[in-house]
């Protein structure tokens, strides 16, 4: 057994790394640590096997510890550790771009690269703007995003993002920026398996901005098909497809963020692929890699590349935008090696045909003490408890540790529960989760 580098610690060297998104004192006073990985399972310092219900932050689709991501990764780090790709290059981007635009709806077919799904999201806004520009109607500039809409952490992110406390600390924000309200009801949606039959009519909203700044004035609306980190928010029957329609009423682009919902959580390769809805771009990251390494894209529509090809002249820059590590070679060889595996092992064909099992299994919590809501699609499921009066979230935080201690990870958003785990996953754990769950859920005072 792998000696763990924590166990003989003395607390003292927790403090330098300030984690993120983390309540750092309490953690660093109980560390909860893993020190391996592999297919399902974590392996924490104390030496348990902790299930992994969450694909370690929505993004190990394959499951984890994969030898040939980490062959692949090995040998170009050994061949071209790294290549700028600003006026040079090196074949992985271009092979990986080429195969990538194959897998997309449409003629989504262009692909930028960036690291994260923060710099997918921003890099998505600035081509928004800047495309309306290069088309002469430069006037394009408002952004549309939606309440409890998340898209990272850039400041064009966290602008139309639609999570208080990711915002209220960061002064003025991007200026110009509406939200549509989100699509969450309790009182019209609570248990609906998949798509809520309710709520479609929410998309007109976007009818009321444009009557507001005149379209004129708006570039794109940014939102998830399907809100994960929000607390798993399943668009309303019809609702995507209203959205598509107004934005090609008024020339105004729609951007998908399936920084979660892409790389097969839903089943097939794109959450636009499962809702038959094809937008102007999408931004991707997670799962492109496995998690192994960071990187994130921007899937753009032929016709948008070819504004800024046509808009400038021939020896120009055509995108005053770009990463030190956009298309990096060694990310571009684990993205391959997982696409490879998400092919081979049929990864968004079996989620698919898991997820019947799976909504069964989620709903089979209902009735238990606190339970007030359950929604689920493809693999992914949201459980939303009872809040404890004046203290908001406290009683999911519990149910997080005490399925920690039980060998289960899960996430928890609020007191919202997300589930999202490996694709991967068998029969027999997804009994094993919803076991361990429904115990920790008959405990929870
Ligand atoms: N867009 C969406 C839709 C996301 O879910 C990002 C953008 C940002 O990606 P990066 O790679 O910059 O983190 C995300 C990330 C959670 C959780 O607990 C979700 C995310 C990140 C961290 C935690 O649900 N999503
Ligand atoms: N800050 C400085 C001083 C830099 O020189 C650079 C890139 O050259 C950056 C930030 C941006 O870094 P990246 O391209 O990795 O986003």
């Amino acid at each position: 057994m792998q000696e763990s580098p924590f166990t003989s610690t003395d607390r003292q060297s927790l403090e330098a790394f300030w984690m993120p998104f983390t309540a750092n004192r309490q953690f660093k006073s109980k560390p909860r640590v893993m020190v391996s990985a592999q297919g399902m399972h974590y392996t924490s310092e104390d030496g348990r096997q902790i299930l992994d219900g969450t694909a370690g932050l929505w993004c190990v689709n394959a499951g984890h510890s994969c030898p040939e991501i980490a062959e692949a990764v090995q040998k170009q780090v050994m061949t071209l550790d790294f290549s700028p790709t600003f006026q040079m290059a090196h074949p992985g981007a271009f092979q990986l771009a080429d195969r990538l635009s194959k897998m997309l709806p449409g003629d989504l077919n262009r692909v930028f690269f960036a690291n994260s799904g923060s710099e997918a999201v921003d890099s998505a806004l600035k081509i928004a703007i800047a495309y309306h520009r290069v088309c002469g109607q430069g006037t394009r500039q408002r952004l549309i995003g939606r309440e409890r809409g998340y898209h990272g952490v850039g400041f064009g992110g966290i602008s139309v993002g639609g999570i208080g406390p990711n915002r209220k600390f960061y002064g003025s924000l991007l200026a110009g920026v509406d939200h549509l309200p989100h699509t969450h009801s309790l009182e019209h949606n609570a248990f609906s398996k998949g798509q809520p039959a309710w709520g479609a009519h929410l998309a007109d909203e976007l009818e009321r901005i444009v009557a507001l700044h005149d379209a004129s004035n708006i570039a794109a609306v940014i939102v998830e098909p399907v809100a994960g980190s929000t607390g798993v928010l399943v668009p309303p029957q019809g609702y995507l497809q209203r959205l598509r329609q107004i934005c090609d009423k008024y020339g105004i682009l729609l951007i998908f963020d399936e920084v979660i919902s892409g790389f097969g959580r839903m089943g097939t390769g794109f959450a636009a692929d499962y809702f038959g809805v094809i937008p102007d771009m999408i931004t991707v990251a997670k799962g492109i890699t496995n998690g192994t390494l960071p990187m994130g894209a921007v899937f753009v529509r032929q016709g948008i590349y070819d504004a800024f090809m046509e808009g400038s002249a021939e020896n120009a820059i055509e995108l005053f935008h770009g990463y030190t590590y956009s298309g990096h070679p060694v990310a571009c060889a684990a993205s391959m090696a997982t696409l490879d595996i998400y092919e081979k092992e049929g990864l968004f064909q079996r989620a698919q045909s898991l997820s019947d099992y799976w909504e069964e299994a989620v709903h089979g919590l209902r009735g238990l003490p606190h339970v007030i809501d359950i929604r689920n699609i493809g693999l992914v499921a949201g459980i939303e408890l009872a809040s404890i009066l004046g203290k908001p979230g406290a009683r999911a935080f519990d149910c997080f540790l005490r399925c920690y201690e039980r060998g289960l990870l899960i996430r928890t958003t609020g007191d919202i529960i997300a589930l999202s785990p490996p694709l991967i996953i068998e029969k027999s754990h997804i009994d094993e989760l919803f076991s361990m769950l429904t115990e920790v859920l008959k405990e929870l005072p």
